[in-house]
């Protein structure tokens, strides 16, 4: 009876190719979803999640999930993410030693390589906080406004002109919903696969302004079925920002390399990992 037990039985061993496992079988089974994917709302979670950090003050970041509690979830730009934390309730309950804020960026890593995209690199280690560690409202991007605005909040990060071109393509996945941001439509023809087609589309296609009574947004000239935000043209607009879209747009592996980089740094923005974190690179579901 004295048989060595293997890993996975000792309590201590926390399996997280397991909870990754359990994401991207739930992210299948629900293709009921918008686009027929939770992926992109759990790539936005993880993203407003962290996009509240502030290097200065070191507040805010993916280290508390914190958007649990009002007034975080209240917060005009987190409208439509309870799905996003509800989806993510039955994973909690199978695995209750996961922190809500490890899981949450788990989510979003499972969502991106669950979507063709490249290995995210995962270290865990992030700690709940209560509504005390909230951040104020205004840390995260207004759709509405240009470049001057997009560099002030991603700048406040520690992020550069590079870095936040990069982190923007994530916009080939989702869509934007009226009953949350007011804006309307996708960027991009397949909105629940990771693909450099977001700075091809800003490129290559003709923008103009949407005529209709919501938010100021702009539409593609040929199919009208496509969107930008004010903020995204932006991105053409401006001379530093529009020669990365260039590369960007001519190169998908270059884009995978750096959005990998640049989202490993925004997820984990804030997090106090320790000399005996170790870094995991999940096996896709299909691997
Ligand atoms: Fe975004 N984003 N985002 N975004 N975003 C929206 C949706 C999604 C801005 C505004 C909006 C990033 C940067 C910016 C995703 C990922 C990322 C919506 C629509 C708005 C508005 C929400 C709704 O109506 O449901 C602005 C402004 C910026 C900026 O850069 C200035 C970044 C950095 C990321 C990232 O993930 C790294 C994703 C995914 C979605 C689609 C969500 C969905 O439900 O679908």
């Amino acid at each position: 009876g004295d048989a060595v037990e293997p890993k996975a039985f000792k309590p201590e061993f926390k399996d997280y190719q397991a909870v990754y496992n359990e994401i991207a079988k739930l992210l299948q089974e629900h293709d009921e979803y918008d686009d027929g994917s939770y992926g992109p709302v759990l790539v936005r979670l993880a993203w407003h999640a962290s996009g509240t950090y502030d290097k200065e003050t070191g507040t805010g970041g993916s280290n508390g999930a914190t958007m649990r509690f009002a007034p975080e979830s209240q917060h005009g730009a987190n409208a439509g993410l309870i799905n996003a934390r509800n989806f993510l309730e039955p994973v909690k309950a199978k695995f209750p030693w996961i922190s809500y804020s490890d899981l949450w960026i788990l989510g979003g890593v499972c969502s991106i390589q669950e979507m063709m995209g490249p290995k995210i690199p995962y270290r865990p280690g992030r700690l709940d906080r209560d509504m005390t560690s909230c951040t104020p409202d205004g840390r995260l991007p207004d759709a509405s406004q240009g470049a001057r605005h997009v560099r002030d909040i991603f700048y406040r990060m520690g992020f550069n002109d590079q870095e936040i071109v990069a982190l923007a393509g994530a916009h080939a996945l989702g869509r934007c919903h009226t009953q949350n941001s007011g804006f309307d439509g996708p960027w991009t023809f397949s909105p629940t696969v990771l693909t450099n087609d977001y700075y091809k589309l800003l490129l290559g296609s003709k923008w103009q302004w949407r005529k209709w009574d919501g938010p100021k947004q702009y539409e593609d000239k040929e199919t009208k079925s496509l969107m930008m935000l004010p903020a995204d043209i932006a991105f053409i607009e401006d001379k530093e920002f529009k020669k990365t879209v260039e590369k960007y747009a001519a190169d998908n592996d270059l884009f995978f390399k750096d959005f990998s980089a640049v989202i490993v740094k925004l997820f984990e923005l804030g997090v106090p990992f320790t000399d005996k974190t170790e870094t995991y690179v999940f096996k896709n579901l299909d691997e």
